[in-house]
């Protein structure tokens, strides 16, 4: 991060940041001690009482919390506070599993909705700004994570919630809105249809989006930006085991997403040890001042890289670099380790190819196959020796990238799956013994 502060003041400011992080991250430890099922993890551990907590290296004694201490305690047992003080639901899709379940005190939800406008406000949205909610509401946590904090920033906000794209854009042009929220897999979406309707940036006053859920490359960005006529895409990270959107965001500055002072980040390798600044791992999050469900170096499986300083905008703390994958995104081929992003990015620099791709991954005989399907733009369908030169070049830059042959397979304009929340980017048919 761009940092306007010495050396000597930062490392003085970092001192200060972790002293009071280590007295916040007591109190949520004395909080999750009133759960029995922390109360016997962190026994296994040595620790007994919060009075353990004295420093950042206690504080790395205690034990990680996974998706799976959720499921095993599905659906209240996580929960610091009787149902009465809990006021609020929100659960994650089981995609992968059983559902989770988290829940909210008044005062939590307050802390929430002050987060996501205090991130909305540094990324430059105003209470001018009339904010339309594409993310769906309902148990996911991002169309009502955003309508609080807009409302608490004092931003007309309108919630669509995700589908209906051409209710969506009759919205952008009648209410005249200026910042949108949703996927960037949805962004695009609407772009595309608005663009089939006869609308283009020219029929909307849009002039911001906050974009998340779901990574997306920075080329992504580039794209979404000139189709939308926006002057800034920023990125929102947010998971809804930690509170939902509002965790971390970039500033008008692009300079790291900024994290939140309700939250304590960690980074560590596969094994749980902890990688200095700068080194890409898994982020671990532990809350400061939530109460219903206080989250204690929850691994995210999210990689990024971390660090601290001061930013332009004002921010002094920690921020993230965007999110490059997921631990369990990453796909294992041929014995190379492969992120959906890479392959998103050899397509966005081919000119000719739309961003909507789908990747399948199969075993022929002991071999791993890989084929990437992606849309054609409506301009390159015309000719087969454009078609094979754009299969040919898509084909090297996977290469260069990846230092793996795949199949790319050239699909029809709009014949892929659209996505109104997070793109299923991936489908891997090899069974793998258990
Ligand atoms: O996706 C919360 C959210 C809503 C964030 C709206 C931003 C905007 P979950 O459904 O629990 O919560 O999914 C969390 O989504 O662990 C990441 O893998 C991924 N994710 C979220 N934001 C980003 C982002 C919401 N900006 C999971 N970049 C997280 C990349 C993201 N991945």
């Amino acid at each position: 991060m761009g940092d306007s502060l010495s050396d000597e003041t930062l490392e003085q400011t970092l001192k200060q940041a972790l002293d009071q992080a280590v007295g916040r991250l007591r109190e949520t430890v004395d909080r999750a001690l009133r759960v029995p099922y922390y109360r016997d993890s962190f026994a296994r551990a040595g620790i007994e009482s919060a009075e353990d907590i004295r420093s950042i290296a206690d504080f790395q004694r205690v034990p990680f919390t996974q998706k799976e201490d959720l499921r095993l305690n599905y659906p209240f047992g996580l929960f610091a506070e009787p149902l009465d003080n809990i006021v609020r639901l929100q659960a994650s899709s089981g995609t992968t599993g059983k559902m989770t379940v988290v829940g909210y005190t008044a005062n939590d939800i307050e802390l929430w909705a002050t987060a996501m406008a205090d991130a909305l406000r540094r990324g430059g949205v105003t209470p001018q700004d009339i904010v339309q909610v594409g993310y769906g509401y309902g148990l996911f946590t991002g169309g009502l994570g955003y309508h609080y904090g807009c409302e608490k920033l004092g931003a007309l906000t309108i919630p669509l919630s995700s589908g209906n794209t051409e209710r969506h854009i009759m919205f952008l042009r009648d209410m005249k809105s200026t910042v949108l929220a949703c996927t960037s897999s949805y962004a695009l979406h609407i772009a595309d249809t608005a663009a089939e309707m006869g609308l283009g940036p020219e029929d909307f006053c849009l002039r911001m989006g906050v974009f998340g859920a779901e990574p997306w490359t920075e080329a992504m960005r580039t794209m979404i930006t000139q189709r939308l006529g926006l002057k800034s895409a920023l990125d929102m990270y947010g998971l809804s085991e930690i509170i939902g959107p509002g965790v971390a965001m970039e500033c008008a500055h692009i300079n790291g997403l900024h994290m939140a002072p309700y939250f304590y980040p960690e980074i560590v390798d596969t094994w749980g040890r902890i990688m200095p600044p700068g080194t890409q791992g898994e982020l671990v999050l532990s809350s400061m001042g939530k109460e219903a469900f206080p989250s204690v170096r929850y691994r995210t499986k999210d990689l990024t890289t971390l660090s601290y300083g001061r930013c332009a905008c004002g921010f002094c703390g920690w921020s993230i670099s965007r999110i490059a994958g997921r631990v369990d995104d990453m796909l294992i081929i041929r014995g190379v380790n492969v992120f959906p992003s890479q392959i998103e990015e050899a397509i966005l620099s081919v000119e000719g190819i739309e961003p909507h791709y789908l990747i399948v991954v199969d075993r022929r005989g002991a071999l791993d196959y890989l084929e990437v399907q992606v849309e054609v733009s409506g301009e390159a369908v015309d000719g087969i020796s454009r078609l094979e030169e754009l299969q040919q070049t898509l084909q090297q830059r996977i290469f260069r990238i990846l230092g793996l042959a795949a199949r790319v397979r050239l699909v029809e304009p709009l014949s892929l799956p659209r996505s109104e929340g997070k793109a299923v980017r991936v489908r891997d048919m090899r069974v793998f013994d258990s």
